[in-house]
């Protein structure tokens, strides 16, 4: 099994000895990585399939990211949003630019992100969209996934997530995700945006029905409301364009980023939106210390640097190809249906065979380190630099897996 993968069992040990038990990992324990690849500490190398849930697109120990971290650490890395530094301008151009939008409010995690959408969403209802003060509520999917703080979990539909963390925020109404006439019926005149994934990262990469998200569009348009994209995982080339909302041509009024915008390095997040919606923000309104600092900065314009020339994009959307096909095959061979959109994946595995946890193990025992969201369902979203001879290894590990 698993455990006696490994001659130190004391490195799995310790690391669950000395921290709450709020995860449930692997007992795998790397020791260092290079693009798709991890090595753990008795040097088995494993092909990265996970890249820390979208973290890590342009692979582990990016050349270009990390050769901009390490001259950022020899310059400057922290000032605090008191101060202004060299960084700071170009950061936020180029994501406005890739973005498409005026403003860019830079954050640290990807639950800020969320944060920072849910409070200016409340702001620009009172103060532009003219909301009843206090009565502003905001349109969200069942299934969803925005992160972990109180006032999102308030709105989450997974009792995991979500239980015996109450008194819960209010003001949100949930609707079934892809159902477009249950969202708009839940508009009313109170609403100031819908907050949705593109495409719904955790609950196993669900994507919507065609047509769902420009109707989404339509209808935020008609009513005067937000469309709040959180792109925090399905962003930044993992479906095979800069943004999930690009297959459809969908622009979202709020861009929400995170995850691989700090190129697996940092921690980077960031909000995106014309003047008439960050401009509500005021000086002493919002912020954080770390949010949009030096060394973050740095790294995140080389990330857009690397997304601007379409490369990574492009590579998703081929490779995902190949990736479809190869899983595609595997349905009624273990497989009872696959979700694949660029190089993100989401598997139901039969129930009666598995479940995605025990995949999830045997694979790792193959050399291939991928997670369970949820039951029997695995997501596999390797790094954008994985190759097609890796792709191939992926699947046909996860072949034997299922047929073992
Ligand atoms: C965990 C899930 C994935 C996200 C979307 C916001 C956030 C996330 C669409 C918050 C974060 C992470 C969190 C991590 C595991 C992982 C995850 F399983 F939790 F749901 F990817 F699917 N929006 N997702 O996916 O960003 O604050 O974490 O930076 O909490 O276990 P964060």
């Amino acid at each position: 099994m698993i455990e006696d993968m490994l001659r130190t069992p004391s490195a799995v040990r310790d690391a669950e000895k000395y921290t709450a038990h709020n995860y449930h990992p692997l007992p795998v324990v790397i020791s260092s990585a290079e693009g798709a690849w991890l090595t753990d500490v008795d040097g088995k190398r494993y092909l990265d399939c996970l890249a820390g849930y979208s973290a890590l697109n342009f692979g582990h120990r990016h050349p270009q990211l990390i050769a901009a971290a390490h001259a950022q650490l020899d310059r400057l890395t922290l000032t605090s949003r008191a101060f202004i530094h060299d960084q700071f301008a170009d950061f936020c151009r180029e994501l406005a630019e890739l973005c498409g939008k005026d403003l860019v409010l830079p954050m640290n995690t990807g639950a800020e992100a969320v944060e920072t959408g849910i409070k200016v969403a409340r702001k620009w209802g009172y103060q532009v969209k003219g909301v009843t003060p206090g009565q502003a509520n905001i349109v969200v999917a069942e299934g969803n996934f925005h992160g972990r703080t109180t006032t999102i979990v308030s709105f989450s539909t997974d009792e995991d997530a979500r239980a015996d963390f109450g008194p819960y925020t209010p003001g949100f109404t949930v609707v079934p995700y892809g159902d477009l006439d249950a969202l708009t019926a839940a508009i009313d005149e109170n609403t100031v945006a819908v907050l949705l994934e593109p495409i719904q990262g955790e609950q196993g990469v669900v994507v919507p029905p065609e047509g769902y998200l420009p109707g989404v569009r339509r209808v935020c348009t008609e009513r005067d409301v937000l469309f709040i994209a959180d792109e925090i995982q399905s962003g930044l080339g993992r479906t095979g364009r800069t943004f999930a909302c690009d297959h459809e041509g969908v622009v979202p009024d709020m861009y929400l980023l995170g995850k691989a915008l700090g190129g697996g390095i940092v921690p980077v997040s960031a909000v995106a939106a014309n003047a008439d919606v960050l401009g509500v923000l005021k000086p002493g309104q919002h912020g954080s210390t770390f949010g949009g600092n030096p060394l973050a900065c740095a790294v995140a314009i080389e990330v857009v640097r690397l997304l601007a020339t379409g490369e990574f994009q492009r590579r998703s959307a081929e490779l995902g190809e190949r990736l479809r096909a190869g899983l595609e095959g595997l349905v009624g061979k273990g497989l009872v249906e696959v979700r694949v959109r660029g190089l993100w994946a989401g598997l139901d595995i039969d129930p009666a065979l598995m479940s995605g946890r025990e995949a999830c193990e045997r694979l790792a025992e193959r050399g291939v380190l991928a997670k369970d969201t949820h039951g029997s369902t695995i997501r596999l979203a390797p790094p954008l630099v994985i190759t097609e001879e890796e792709i191939d290894l992926a699947v046909a590990q996860l072949a034997a897996v299922l047929t073992a």
